[in-house]
């Protein structure tokens, strides 16, 4: 069996829900981080589609976090992250498809709406690892980057009010459902916890999280996290990312390091 590969953003909670379930496994993966905006043309010609994470295992390139952990499952059996109890198995991705369309995208609009000002901070959490050419590039590009990243995203005052308020909806469920055991599903932590938790990663900024962006907070961004961090669901997730995050499994080999950066700064090279 070859290597997993997976293509990244760093500083993304989609990204992190795949990452995290690859280190939890302890599956032994090669990562490839890709600039934003600059990822189009290398994940389209893996899957036809632009969005990461994309896990190549076993010769085949699966997108989207649901089903890159459903194949982990499948490969990697334990430990176990869908229950073995049928009625606890369908609680389980009921809530993982919950956070995934209910949390997921709203709360990354709304962190865009209050970071894209501070493009330093952006780029501090999302290219910080690529070559210097390709920090230049994405430097040059970034106030193109931003408004697209807006009308993509559909990023304005009104929507990311509705983004905040979804957030937060996402965040009071999550409360709910807690069990007396702390998780979400029975007595163990399962793929529910797990999302929920990688997918509030951006705005509770757990210290275990992997990648961390090493600029100051924008100051609007801090009186955000400061507001809700009595939140329980908030307090949560922090104790989920100290108890379960773990060690990472990533294998770096010299030829992953440079096939990323070639990718990187060919990409760059193509959009300026
Ligand atoms: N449902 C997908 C969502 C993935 C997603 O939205 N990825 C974003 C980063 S968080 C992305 O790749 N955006 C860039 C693009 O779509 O081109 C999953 O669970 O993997």
């Amino acid at each position: 069996m070859d290597t997993p590969e997976l293509w990244q953003f760093t500083s993304s909670h989609f990204n992190e829900k795949a990452r995290w379930a690859l280190d939890f496994k302890h599956v032994p993966h090669i990562r490839h981080s890709l600039i934003p905006g600059f990822h189009v043309p290398v994940v389209k010609r893996m899957t036809g589609k632009t969005h990461v994470p994309v896990l190549k295992l076993n010769g085949i390139a699966i997108s989207d976090s649901s089903k890159i952990i459903d194949a982990l499952e499948r490969a990697y059996p334990e430990p176990a992250l869908y229950p073995a109890d049928p009625e606890q198995r369908r609680r389980a991705l009921e809530l993982e498809d919950f956070f995934d369309e209910e949390l997921g995208p709203y709360i990354r609009r709304w962190v865009f709406h209050v970071i894209l000002p501070y493009p330093k901070f952006v780029r501090a959490a999302f290219v910080s690892h690529a070559s210097p050419a390709a920090q230049l590039a994405q430097r040059a590009m970034s106030p193109l980057i931003g408004a697209v990243m807006r009308r993509q995203m559909e990023i304005n005052p009104a929507t990311a009010e509705v983004a905040r308020a979804k957030t937060i909806a996402a965040m009071d469920r999550l409360e709910r459902e807690l069990q007396p055991s702390g998780y979400l599903v029975g007595d163990s932590f399962t793929v529910a916890d797990l999302t929920a938790a990688a997918l509030l990663s951006p705005l509770v900024r757990p210290p275990e999280f992997p990648y961390k962006a090493a600029t100051p907070l924008p100051e609007p961004f801090a009186k955000i996290i400061d507001s809700l961090s009595t939140h329980a669901a908030f307090q949560w997730t922090l104790e989920t990312y100290r108890k379960h995050r773990g060690e990472s499994a990533e294998v770096a080999t010299e030829a992953s390091v440079s096939r990323t950066r070639a990718d990187a700064s060919r990409t760059a090279t193509t959009a300026r």
